[in-house]
């Protein structure tokens, strides 16, 4: 540079310190996800890749945590000594993170929790949150499960059902095991049992098998992401049994989330997934959005939640209520 310097022949003159510029320039983003455990991580994973790119004015630091919170902890470590400008976090679970993010506020970044939440006492350790209500996406799924009941007159007494839970601890399953919870007891179904099959189809499949040998009243399996579901059918129609929303005729009912992959929606409109309660993963755009309005001195709201639908190819219920709200559901055909 120096050497080039007053060389008026040499083109690198003028452009290789605008090159230099322009790469200083770049905002460095730490990036721990979970994992790669179902097609919605994947969709998330590609979202946020298709987002923060040079081209945007991005360098990405991207760290897979293969579904291990100690994984995060080390990646969330390494940004700080990297002296990222953000950090950008999708916990996989909930707890035990006080100590890592009070490390990233002492060394002043940011940091924007995504998709889970991280439940700290101090609010100030994470700058903000963007991800799905998931009692929410429960409550619909489970109002929607009882307004098909009460069409077909099913007895809620004769509702018998296994909650093949997500990833124990996180979010996504807190939520929607809660939700079925307060179902269950408000409306007086079985709740026969409770097995994690951790976000993955060979999991799903695992605990749906094990449950269908233990107990043989289930007639509605509610699998707390489309990938166990997966399973699940898989489990189900392996004992001989038809999965299908006629459970007063021995079908045995999959409810599930997400509705990302065209696999999830084409088992909805063969009827073998009856009710999917959708969970949007596209969040590269919203931390965009966070991170340009932090650049720009503009406070994020806290938490933001994002809109979701309820998807179903069953026509006897069109519309949903929960909390004074109505949600038409999403009828495929
Ligand atoms: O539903 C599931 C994934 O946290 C919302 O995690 C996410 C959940 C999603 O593995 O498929």
């Amino acid at each position: 540079m120096l050497f080039t310097a007053g060389c008026g022949e040499y083109s690198e003159k003028t452009v290789q310190p605008e090159i230099e510029e322009e790469a200083k320039d770049l905002i460095v983003v730490g990036f721990s996800q979970v994992g790669a455990e179902s097609d919605w991580r994947k969709a998330n994973t590609e979202s946020m890749l298709e987002t923060f790119t040079e081209e945007n004015g991005y360098e990405l630091i991207f760290e897979d945590a293969q579904q291990k919170q100690q994984n995060q902890i080390t990646s969330i470590r390494t940004f700080i000594q990297r002296e990222v400008d953000y950090i950008v976090v999708a916990p996989v679970m909930e707890d035990g993170w006080d100590t890592v993010l009070t490390e990233a506020k002492d060394a002043g970044i940011p940091v924007i929790v995504v998709d889970r939440q991280v439940a700290v006492e101090d609010k100030s350790l994470f700058t903000c949150w963007v991800g799905s209500d998931f009692e929410l996406e429960s409550r619909k799924v489970c109002e929607w499960l009882r307004s098909y009941c009460e069409v077909k007159e099913i007895e809620p007494d004769t509702v018998g059902i296994v909650n093949i839970q997500g990833t124990l601890g996180s979010s996504a399953q807190l939520g929607r095991s809660k939700g079925l919870r307060e179902a269950v007891g408000r409306n007086g179904w079985n709740l026969i049992a409770e097995a994690s099959g951790e976000y993955t189809q060979a999991k799903g499949r695992e605990a749906t098998a094990r449950l269908l040998r233990q107990y043989d009243d289930i007639n509605v399996v509610y699998c707390e992401n489309d990938n166990e579901a997966f399973g699940a059918i898989e489990a189900i129609e392996a004992t001989g049994k038809r999965v299908g929303n006629d459970i007063d005729k021995g079908q045995i009912m999959v409810i599930s989330f997400d509705g990302v992959s065209e696999e999830a929606i084409n088992d909805a409109k063969a009827g073998k997934i009856s009710c999917i309660g959708e969970c949007n993963p596209l969040h590269g755009p919203r931390v965009d959005k966070i991170i340009k309005d932090l650049e720009n001195g503009v406070t994020p709201d806290k938490y933001e939640y994002v809109d979701e639908d309820i998807f179903s190819a069953v026509r006897d219920v069109r519309t949903v209520t929960v909390d004074d709200t109505d949600y038409d559901i999403v009828l495929l055909q």
